[in-house]
């Protein structure tokens, strides 16, 4: 077990805010330096086989929505959903066969491989992690007029009606080795310098601070936070031939008093666990996710703003390296609690990548 000091903590916070305020691509951010992958348990079963319609993925469970529908923390996605599957809880993780059919699929690999679109500028451009996260993919970002059908696949699974809270489509291609190490999607409150004391070991990602100021102080949207992500994988990997989405940290954030964080959330922190020992941002529990042609993966990443819009440090995931040989398509879409505010450089789209509307 690798134990974390919370001066190691207070050195990435520093290493982090020196760098940039956000970490790019989905406002990523990760306050630990990367580290090595712990091997995680995944639930398989070697019969599966994809099919054209929605239904269930024998690979994972699937519970009943009675606790997710009970929860009052999180937003509620529309569990009439075709296809829609609960396969984990606390955290809360959902997954949609075939929610994107093979030609849906297709014409966005064949965005992201378009190469120079009209502007001359190279739809593929690199992701950059930042701080303590490693990022060696790259990927596109779609004008919404060339993803109509996506985005309101996107807004009807998700239950979001306002497109607004949408952001760009972005679509990443990792080729073997390639990966995005821990990070969490939900958004870490703008200009919250350790040194100011707003993120330090009582308020990591400045949850405290959010429900006065906001992620973004100008934009005047207290308590409001990236809430939601929608993941597609838009292709097929063998099993074992890497590329998952792994959920490394299950468990390790607790609640108020070391409670369960689904029944009494509270910011992350640097309080010790419920059996005494420190943190360890390693050794979590992992559910593992393999890419699979058509599936959504959906987790929530923070609470509804009217709960403090609070990350949750249980969703922290990665993505894992293609083996050699392999690579894998997989396409973003990220919800804000209320309309977009800023967006960094790399997420915005740069022009129509293609013809084809999709
Ligand atoms: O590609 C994946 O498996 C995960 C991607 C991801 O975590 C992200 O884009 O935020």
């Amino acid at each position: 077990m690798i134990c974390r000091s919370y001066s190691f903590f207070a050195s990435q916070f520093l290493a982090v805010a020196a760098l940039s305020h956000f970490l790019v691509d989905g406002f990523s951010y990760a306050p630990w330096a990367p580290t090595s992958t712990p091997i995680a348990p995944t639930i398989q079963n070697p019969t599966f086989a994809r099919a054209t319609t929605p239904y269930r993925n024998h690979r994972y469970p699937d519970l009943s929505m009675d606790n997710y529908l009970a929860n009052p923390f999180f937003h509620k996605i529309n569990t009439e959903y075709p296809g829609l599957q609960l396969i984990h809880e606390d955290p809360f993780v959902f997954v949609v066969n075939n929610f994107l059919t093979d030609d849906e699929c297709d014409h966005l690999v064949q965005k992201a491989m378009a190469g120079t679109i009209s502007n001359g500028r190279e739809a593929l451009r690199p992701q950059i992690g930042g701080g303590a996260v490693v990022r060696t993919s790259s990927g596109a970002v779609c004008e919404n007029e060339e993803v109509p059908t996506i985005r309101q696949k996107m807004s009807d699974l998700a239950n979001v009606p306002d497109f607004r809270q949408l952001q760009y489509l972005k679509i990443s291609r990792y080729i073997e080795g390639e990966e995005f190490s821990k990070h969490t999607d939900a958004w870490p409150t703008e200009g919250a310098p350790i040194s100011m004391g707003w993120v330090n070991e009582e308020d990591f990602f400045g949850d405290q601070r959010r429900p006065v100021q906001g992620c973004i102080p100008s934009k005047n949207q207290p308590s409001h936070n990236n809430y939601m992500t929608c993941l597609v994988y838009l292709n097929d990997i063998p099993l074992g031939q890497g590329g998952s989405t792994t959920f490394p940290n299950i468990g390790l954030h607790t609640g108020t008093n070391g409670s369960n964080f689904y029944e009494a959330p509270a910011a992350m922190d640097s309080r010790a666990r419920s059996d005494g020992s420190e943190w360890d941002w390693d050794f979590g529990q992992a559910l593992t996710i393999h890419p699979q042609k058509g599936m959504a993966l959906l987790h929530f990443c923070s609470l509804l703003p009217e709960h403090g819009g609070i990350c949750d440090g249980n969703t922290f995931h990665r993505a894992d390296p293609p083996n050699p040989g392999h690579e894998k398509f997989v396409t973003q879409q990220f919800f804000a609690s209320c309309p977009y505010w800023d967006i960094p450089e790399d997420s915005l789209p740069i022009g129509r990548i293609s013809e084809n509307t999709v």
